[in-house]
Order: structure tokens, then C-alpha cells, then sequence
């Protein structure tokens, strides 16, 4: 049984005894699709539960929001061009989203979506990107690792006023230097709301191709945004606590996730740091999205911890990878260090590439296994594979009978 989990399950079955009756409450009014800061959930009754949703969410109840899908997911922001300028739009706005089928997290997102698309222009490219904040607090967007004039930073009362619900605000700046960058939310008061803000889902990735790009081009090149979410169960539907705690003790004799994680919900934030859902491209394994690849492709995966706290030591199974890009910029050819472990802290970004030339299936994951229990894998699947092809254990008792006897005997 993972500890990590355990942990959490009795943190929520003692949360879900403080505010027993609130959970009753609350599953008869939300139906289930609810959430709240979990730090506060003590001292909150129905009424203030329902402002804290329209503070948050803009709405009373989290069916009112839309529900994304991954297949609705734009990978990519489409631009039109204007006087020379590459024009972007962007918003940023609550919703309901599915990281792994039937499982919801209440969050925010770049264009309705986790994590946001991603933005992608030629080096000296002049980019002119038109926000509109559809949040119902103030918030403003950082370009994380771009060299921008300070006006066009992105930081509340320092570099700009921030923008307010309903209120729109342009950037503009050219695109530089080149490399796997990222845009994400700088809160939206001059101190102590970003690391809450991004909780909530606000990132995407921003890469800039150098003008030489063509000729290094990798056979496969995939963009993977690394996050974390703190997820509360709450009731379902309207049903007394003593249901919830049963399904909390069913879950921890026979180690069955889906009880409990169906209902559960979160509204990021929380700002607790004790995360216990991690994604890949807003996703959770086994539905995150597979790298798909055939033999001897040269893949690039440009890897963004977009978290606000949680290291990544993501590790690949059975193939060697360079690291061709540190923060986005390129390590010279040559000296690039050979590994199949690479550690991503909080606002990191690597490029990593390795050689397809071991057919089959793989993993990539998080090496601090918590994180990889909890979501934060995807598989790297070779044309012609699919996990169907994959070797079952034998029967013991299909052995001849000599060696199943010495096997008993050892
Ligand atoms: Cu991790």
C-alpha cells in the first residue's frame, strides 16, 4: 500500500469528519462536482462555501462551469498577421476538466484549457498577444525565460497594473532568444497570489524556433508541461458520512482507487503543498497521452516543470537520452551530458533526445514513485506495438512437474 496515499486518505476521511455535516450539505447542493481550499475546510460552512465557488470559480455551482475534454485540447495557438506582427489571443477562465476518463478537477485555464496551448513562433518574431481575463479575480501573464522589455513582464505592481475580471490587456514583445520557454500566470496583486494562481493551472508552453531550426529538426518532438494538483474527496451525491468513511476503509484493505478518487474534486490552490494528483500535458497515467515513435527516429522531448513546488526526477526506461537544451538554451554539441534521469525543479525546462532503437513499450516517469503512483507517466510506444503484444507470466503449475517440485523445494 503506498504510504503517500494512505497519508492522504486519512487526512480526508479526518476532513471529512470535521465537516461532516458540511459534506452532507454540500452533496445535495453540488452534486458532487465541488471543491474547496482545503486549508479552510474546518471553518466553512454551506454559505460560505457557496461564495468561495463564485469568488473562485465565478459560479455557484460547478455544473455551471464547462466541461474539457482532452480531445476538445488545442495543441497549438493559431496566430493571424498583422502588420508584420504575429497576433495571438488568449484568455484565461474556470473550468471543469477531465484528466483521466470520468475524473474532474474544478481549475483555470489558458482558452478553456490544462495546460494552455502553446504558443510557437520564429526567433526575432514580432509577437502580439491579446488577453482577456474571463478569472473572476485579477491576474496577469509572465513569459517565463523570454528576454522581453520590463513593461511587457507580466508582474503586478511592479511592471504593469494587473488586468481585472472582464478587462483586456495586450503584449507585445519579439520573440527571444529561441527555445523551450513557457507563459504563466504573476498573480494578480503585487505580492502572495502567483503560487496560487498557478496551482490553479495557469501555463502553457511558448517555443521559439532559432533560425536554424529546420536543419536540426528531430524526427519526433513532443512538449511535456509536468504539474501538480491537490484533490479533496467530497460526496458524491447526497449521502451521509458514514458511506464516505466506509468507502475510505474499503479503499485502504483492498488498495481500490476509484471509489474515492471519482469524487474527487479539486479547486487547485490550496496552497497546502500536498499534492496527490500529478499530470503530464494535464493528464494522469494510464491516460496520458502516449510519445508514439518508430525505430530510429531522433525524438526531442522538451520537458517544463510547471509546478510551483514539487522536483521531478523524470527517468526513461531502457534508452539513453542527451540533454540538448538547459532552461531553453542549447548545450554546445558535443558537450552534452548522456543520461535516462533528468531532475526538473519548480520553473525548469530541459530538451532532451534520444535514439528510438529499442522497439516496444516504455515508460517515462517521475522517479519520486509517489508522483508516478499518482499520474505522472506517459508511454513511449514504438509503431507496432500496442499492449497487446505484450508476454503474460506463465502458470507455475503449467511447469513439468520436476521443476515445479524443485522450485517447491528451494
Ligand atoms: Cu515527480
Amino acid at each position: 500500500m503506498d504510504k503517500h496515499y494512505l497519508n492522504s486518505l486519512i487526512l480526508s476521511a479526518v476532513t471529512a469528519t470535521v465537516v461532516s455535516s458540511l459534506v452532507f450539505f454540500l452533496g445535495a447542493r453540488f452534486g458532487g462536482f465541488t471543491s474547496f481550499p482545503p486549508n479552510n475546510v474546518g471553518a466553512i460552512n454551506e454559505r460560505e462555501m457557496t461564495k468561495m465557488m463564485t469568488e473562485m470559480m465565478g459560479v455557484s455551482s460547478a455544473e455551471r462551469l464547462p466541461l474539457k475534454t482532452a480531445s476538445e485540447r488545442k495543441e497549438r495557438l493559431e496566430f493571424s498577421v498583422k502588420d508584420g506582427v504575429k497576433e495571438f489571443r488568449l484568455s484565461a477562465e474556470p473550468i471543469r476538466f477531465e484528466y483521466a476518463e470520468g475524473k474532474t478537477l474544478l481549475a483555470w485555464g489558458y482558452n478553456g484549457q490544462i495546460p494552455g496551448p502553446e504558443i510557437r513562433v520564429n526567433e526575432g518574431d514580432k509577437v502580439r498577444i491579446i488577453f482577456t481575463n474571463n478569472l473572476p479575480k485579477a491576474t496577469t501573464i509572465y513569459w517565463h525565460g523570454i528576454d522581453v522589455p520590463f513593461e511587457q513582464d507580466g508582474v503586478p505592481g511592479v511592471t504593469q497594473k494587473a488586468i481585472n475580471p472582464g478587462e483586456i490587456y495586450t503584449y507585445e514583445f519579439i520573440a527571444s532568444p529561441a527555445g523551450t520557454r513557457f507563459y504563466h500566470t504573476h498573480g494578480g496583486v503585487a505580492m502572495g497570489d502567483e503560487a496560487e494562481q498557478l496551482d490553479m493551472g495557469l501555463s502553457g508552453a511558448f517555443i521559439i524556433d532559432s533560425l536554424d531550426y529546420a536543419r536540426s529538426k528531430p524526427d519526433k518532438e513532443y512538449t511535456l508541461i509536468l504539474d501538480e494538483w491537490q484533490t479533496m474527496p467530497i460526496a458524491a451525491e447526497s449521502r451521509p458520512l458514514s458511506n464516505l468513511l466506509k468507502e475510505a476503509s474499503a479503499h485502504t484493505e483492498d488498495g481500490e482507487h476509484e471509489s474515492m478518487m471519482n469524487m474527487s474534486m479539486t479547486m487547485g490552490g490550496g496552497h497546502a503543498m500536498d499534492y496527490n494528483l500529478f499530470t503530464i500535458n494535464g493528464k494522469s497515467f494510464p491516460a496520458s497521452d502516449p510519445i508514439e515513435v518508430k525505430k530510429g527516429d531522433r525524438v526531442r522531448l522538451r520537458l517544463i516543470n510547471a509546478g510551483t513546488s514539487t522536483i521531478h526526477p523524470m527517468h526513461l526506461h531502457s534508452h539513453q537520452f542527451k540533454i540538448v537544451a538547459v532552461d531553453g538554451n542549447p548545450v554546445p554539441s558535443g558537450t552534452e551530458l548522456i543520461r535516462n534521469t533528468i531532475t526538473l525543479h519548480p520553473g525548469e525546462t530541459y530538451d532532451i533526445e534520444f535514439v528510438a532503437e529499442n522497439p516496444g513499450i516504455w515508460l517515462f516517469h517521475c522517479h519520486e514513485l509517489h508522483h508516478a503512483d499518482d499520474g505522472m507517466i506517459v508511454s513511449i510506444v514504438y509503431e507496432g506495438f500496442s499492449l497487446s503484444t505484450i508476454t503474460e507470466p506463465e502458470n507455475k503449475e503449467s511447469l513439468p512437474e520436476s521443476e515445479h517440485r524443485m522450485m517447491m523445494d528451494q
